[in-house]
């Protein structure tokens, strides 16, 4: 028999709307707790966390259901120390040039610092790659579409994934990521979109003071 080509939608679940209120509310508050941390323990984390976290961002939606990302999962020593050798050298020169000074500016009240330990003291760094283009079966180049926003969304999804796992993570973009390829052996079509760094927070972990926009000023009902 031919594959089906549509399903039923048996996996929706309606439920009443003093549920849905209590959900949606629920969820605000369970999302407004999440917090951006730099400061992070070396405690480890069971590697199945990570793993169902990775399915959860895996059902992202994705242009033409391409899937176009790569997850690349470091716990080993070694390699996160290359990692954040190579994102030092980066950074040194991006906070020390002036070509950047306004950038860097702008970056004063969350209190960041070229030096990153957190790359190796946080028990995984997740090295998220864009892949923009794919491969089809008989090896021809296949163009991928809508890759950001692609990526964007199934990271989006990780990080609530790991909060609501109990985790903390950081995202974490030197400005010139090419060297994860080279540390990490990933094919050229694959450019590295961001490094997600994941673990417990430390003990006397501090997140800056800031605050999130307030509804009226992100939306608007037309
Ligand atoms: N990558 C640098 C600078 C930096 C950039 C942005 I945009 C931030 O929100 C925070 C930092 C660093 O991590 O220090």
């Amino acid at each position: 028999m031919a594959e089906k080509k549509f399903l039923s939608l048996t996996d929706y679940c309606k439920y009443p709307e003093a549920e849905m209120k209590k959900r949606a509310l629920d969820f605000y508050a369970e999302m407004r707790r999440r917090r951006t941390v730099r400061n992070f323990s070396d405690q480890a984390v069971d590697r199945s966390i990570i793993e169902n976290c990775l399915r959860a961002a895996s059902t992202a939606p994705s242009g033409a259901n391409q899937q176009p990302w790569s997850f690349i999962v470091v716990s080993d020593q070694t390699v996160k120390r290359q990692i954040r050798e190579a994102a030092e050298k980066i950074e040194k020169e991006f906070y020390s040039k002036e070509a950047t000074k306004k950038w860097v500016n702008a970056l004063e009240h969350l209190g960041t610092v070229p030096s990153k330990p957190f790359l190796e003291t946080a028990p995984y760094l997740i090295a998220i790659f864009s892949q923009l283009y794919g491969y089809s079966a008989n090896g021809k180049k296949m163009k991928h579409y809508y890759v950001s926003e692609s990526v964007g969304i199934a990271t989006g999804m990780l990080i609530t994934g790991l909060h609501h796992a109990g985790l903390v993570s950081l995202t974490y973009t030197p400005v010139n990521m090419r060297f994860l390829n080279k540390i990490l052996a990933r094919p050229s079509n694959e450019k590295p979109f961001m490094i997600l760094v994941v673990g417990y927070p430390s003990e006397n972990a501090l997140v800056p003071a800031i605050q999130k926009k307030s509804l009226e000023d992100i939306a608007e009902f037309v």
